[in-house]
């Protein structure tokens, strides 16, 4: 990748010298730019098989980013698109559409749960976000994904693939087709809801994991939510469940040792009451009663995305070896397990 030439079209004052891949998306092609003196950017490469309109994803990323932007006077505290010398968000090259955001300084992104300490400050920054965005009107925004949170869509969907089976690789997950088939019911339990007109849309981010938010490196608060690409009309308990997928993760979401993946009761917790704080007072008794459904919908649905791209051949998630949505997989169905053996004390907390 000729990194300069791509950078010559944004406004960027200072001298990058360097340019290297950064993080761990699934999605994005993310890399640190350092310049002379120091100053750090992030340059990305939208996925655009992913995200089919890029201009519409920088329109929200701008309305986002000036909603909450607005009232901030801490520059760490948001996400900002650098503008491109002609006005825009993006350049096209190499066949790909790029952008430059502001490098959020000082700051830690986990992989993983460590603390109670810190998942409480995750649940915290993304039900922060929420209430933030609260005060915007949903219908300003474009789905950049369509049906993204759509789980019985999700499952049709995986069906699909394993009909089609185009590896032949059906025949390894029995177990994990079984175990999902046997949640059926689980599946409608938003949609349902939403459709007898229990459950409000909002704008969520729809995409928070762990990685997905930073905090302070040195108070380690939460300082800045990440990776707004999917933030659209959504409920807001998906984003709950989204988060504790991985935050009340004992292990990473791709650890191949199963006997080292546990939900742990005591971070859902933490994440629970950060949430909770986060979002203040505007959430639906409705929204709350559903939050321990959340957790075990999102859960599983994104265990039936990683099996479907698996069944598929791996052409959505980023892979590192022949069965990494596989174990993805594991992992994701393990933690349903648990959550449903504690799914009261989920409730009662
Ligand atoms: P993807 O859609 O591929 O997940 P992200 O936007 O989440 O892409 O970026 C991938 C990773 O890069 C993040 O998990 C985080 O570690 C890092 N990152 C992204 N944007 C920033 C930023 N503005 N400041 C600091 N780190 C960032
Ligand atoms: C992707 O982009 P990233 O790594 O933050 C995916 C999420 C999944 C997650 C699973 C746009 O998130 O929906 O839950 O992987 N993002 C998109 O780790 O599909
Ligand atoms: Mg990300």
């Amino acid at each position: 990748m000729e990194y300069a030439s791509i950078i010559a079209h944004f406004d960027i004052k200072e001298n990058i010298t360097e340019c290297r891949p950064y993080g761990a998306g699934h999605i994005n092609s993310t890399f640190l730019l350092t310049a002379d003196n120091g100053k750090k950017y992030i340059l990305q490469a939208i996925n655009t098989d992913v995200f089919r309109d890029p201009e519409g994803v920088m329109q929200n990323l701008s309305i986002v980013s000036a909603h909450i932007g607005g009232t901030e006077t801490d520059e760490r505290r948001y996400l900002r698109a650098i503008p491109t010398l002609d006005g825009g968000y993006l350049c096209r090259a190499e066949g790909k559409a790029w952008r430059v955001l502001n490098f959020i300084e000082d700051s830690v992104c986990l992989e993983a749960a460590d603390s109670e300490a810190d998942v409480y400050e995750c649940g915290y920054g993304f039900g922060d976000f929420q209430r933030k965005l609260a005060s915007l009107d949903a219908s300003v925004l474009c789905e950049t994904i369509p049906s993204f949170h759509d789980t019985p869509k999700r499952y049709a969907d995986l069906l699909k693939a394993a009909e089609a089976d185009v590896c032949g690789r059906l025949a390894d997950v029995s177990a994990e087709m079984e175990f999902i088939k046997k949640r059926e019911a689980l599946i409608c339990v938003l949609q349902n809801a939403y459709a007898e007109g229990k459950l409000p849309l909002r704008v969520t981010h729809n995409d928070t994991k762990i990685n997905n938010i930073l905090l302070d490196k040195g108070t380690r608060k939460a300082l800045c939510v990440i990776d707004l690409d999917t933030v659209m009309p959504g409920f807001s308990v998906t984003d709950f469940g989204d988060g504790i997928r991985t935050c009340a993760a004992t292990a990473a979401e791709d650890e191949r040792d199963l006997s080292r993946v546990h939900f742990d009761i005591a971070l859902y917790r933490a994440f629970a009451r950060g949430f909770m704080d986060g979002c203040g007072d505007i959430l639906t008794d409705t929204e709350r009663a559903l939050l321990a459904e959340g957790a075990m919908l999102m859960t599983l649905e994104c265990g039936m995305r990683f099996l479907c791209d698996y069944l598929s051949g791996d052409t959505y998630f980023r892979t590192a070896y022949a069965e990494h949505n596989l174990v993805r997989c594991r992992t994701q169905l393990k933690m349903v397990a648990e959550m449903e053996e504690s799914l009261a004390q989920m409730r009662a907390l």
